[in-house]
């Protein structure tokens, strides 16, 4: 029967966004940023095994990651790559979930996952060949289980659904992960993922990472109340971590990846976490954004808390510093080399990987475009006419 609806029920809209106290106190956390481990029951026993130099295995690759994000925005300013979404403040969520998984489970990411990118075995020059605009994908898709990256804001969570409903029909116990932020989650095909995924029970993780930000608008603008509360309204388990805590967000995975593996179909994770740099390198955050907001997650740094804790367990040595430096000094240094090394790609690529098979339209432009490259010296380098006096020259 048709339920009515009394006045009461629309009476109860809750106040507008929460306040960050608020937030904060919502949060699973097994590291305070002091760097103290919080006991939590439900988390403990996913993260037991680790000890202080598994921890430190994951912070070098925070340590890394850091380093090949001020790389990307250097590489970016020098013009060797035209793009450059930082993940600056991100590195818990992305080492602490990209670390929770097998090899065979497959990714579908965003374009400010380098950090999964890292952790998949992708060379950094790899990814930086698509934002050197040479590649769609710059890498195998199979071989490292991950998509190419998505830049159609939530298009992936489908991706994954899809890719989770291929291992179940096949029985298999992977998991597919799809990686996302808050702004996505106001998009339609994340919305239409998640009714997908519950139906059939897919083994899906949906990684939302909650940085505060889509480009300039605030999290509070599209969600006023937790983004994890909407999952089970999809009938989807959620939970909500503190994103900047790697060993909270790698416990939280794991339960979910578990949850896929045995059957137990979708689950929804919100990593509440903060994007420190601006939205890409096209962006300037002054513009919009209060430096003290920027202040107060400033102390709620990723590596700080675990370089805190691993100082309080002795595990903090000269010895270990000395090594996340040769590790990220070397990442550094031979992204920068194989990144400026990277060749232009013949320009007539361009048509070979756009229609499955050839036609006449194709054709025409191929044709059209081979003419207009005619008139430079060098093809490979459209832009550079011919000088004057030079023989051929077309002005
Ligand atoms: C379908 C679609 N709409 C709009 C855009 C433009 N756009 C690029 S990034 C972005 C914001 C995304 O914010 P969020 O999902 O929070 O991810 P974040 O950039 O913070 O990692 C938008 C609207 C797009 N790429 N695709
Ligand atoms: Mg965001």
């Amino acid at each position: 029967m048709l339920q009515t609806q009394t006045p009461a029920h629309f009476a109860g809209r809750e106040s507008s966004t929460q306040t960050d106290a608020t937030e904060q106190a919502s949060l699973a956390r097994m590291l305070a940023p002091s760097g103290e481990r919080l006991p939590n029951a439900e988390l403990d026993p996913w993260v037991a095994e680790l000890d202080a130099a598994a921890i430190g295995a994951l912070y070098q690759d925070m340590a890394i990651i850091r380093r090949l994000d001020a790389e990307g925005t250097a590489l970016q300013r020098q013009g060797q790559i035209a793009l450059w979404p930082p993940l600056l403040g991100q590195e818990a969520a992305q080492i602490g979930s990209a670390r929770a998984l097998r090899s065979d489970d497959f990714v579908f990411s965003s374009y400010r996952e380098m950090g999964v990118v890292w952790a998949r075995g992708v060379r950094p020059s790899q990814l930086n060949r698509v934002w050197r605009g040479v590649t769609a994908s710059g890498w195998d898709p199979y071989e490292a289980h991950m998509a190419p990256l998505q830049v159609i804001i939530g298009a992936q969570t489908l991706h994954a659904t899809g890719y989770a409903l291929g291992i179940q029909n096949d029985g298999a116990d992977a998991a597919a992960v799809a990686y996302f932020g808050d702004g996505a989650t106001s998009q339609g095909d994340v919305n239409e993922a998640m009714v997908f995924a519950a139906s059939f029970q897919t083994p899906v993780v949906f990684f939302c990472q909650n940085n505060h930000w889509a480009i300039s608008e605030p999290v509070g603008l599209q969600a006023n109340r937790p983004i994890a509360d909407r999952a089970p309204g999809f009938g989807i388990p959620s939970m909500r971590v503190d994103g900047n805590d790697v060993l909270a967000v790698l416990a939280a995975t794991r339960i979910a990846l578990d949850r896929a593996r045995t059957g137990g179909g979708p689950s929804f994770i919100e990593a509440v976490t903060y994007r420190m740099g601006p939205h890409t390198t096209a962006d300037d955050p002054r513009k919009y954004r209060d430096p003290a907001e920027l202040e107060l997650w400033a102390g709620r740094d990723p590596l700080a808390r675990v370089e805190a804790f691993l100082r309080n367990q002795g595990a903090f040595t000269a010895q270990f510093e000395q090594q996340v430096a040769e590790a990220t000094d070397a990442a550094a240094a031979e992204v920068r080399a194989e990144t400026i090394a990277i060749p232009d790609p013949d320009p007539m690529e361009l048509f070979d990987h756009v229609y499955a098979e050839p036609h006449t339209g194709l054709a025409r432009e191929r044709s059209d475009y081979l003419r207009y490259l005619s008139q430079f010296e060098d093809p490979a380098a459209p832009g550079q006419p011919q000088q004057a006096g030079q023989t051929g020259g077309a002005r």
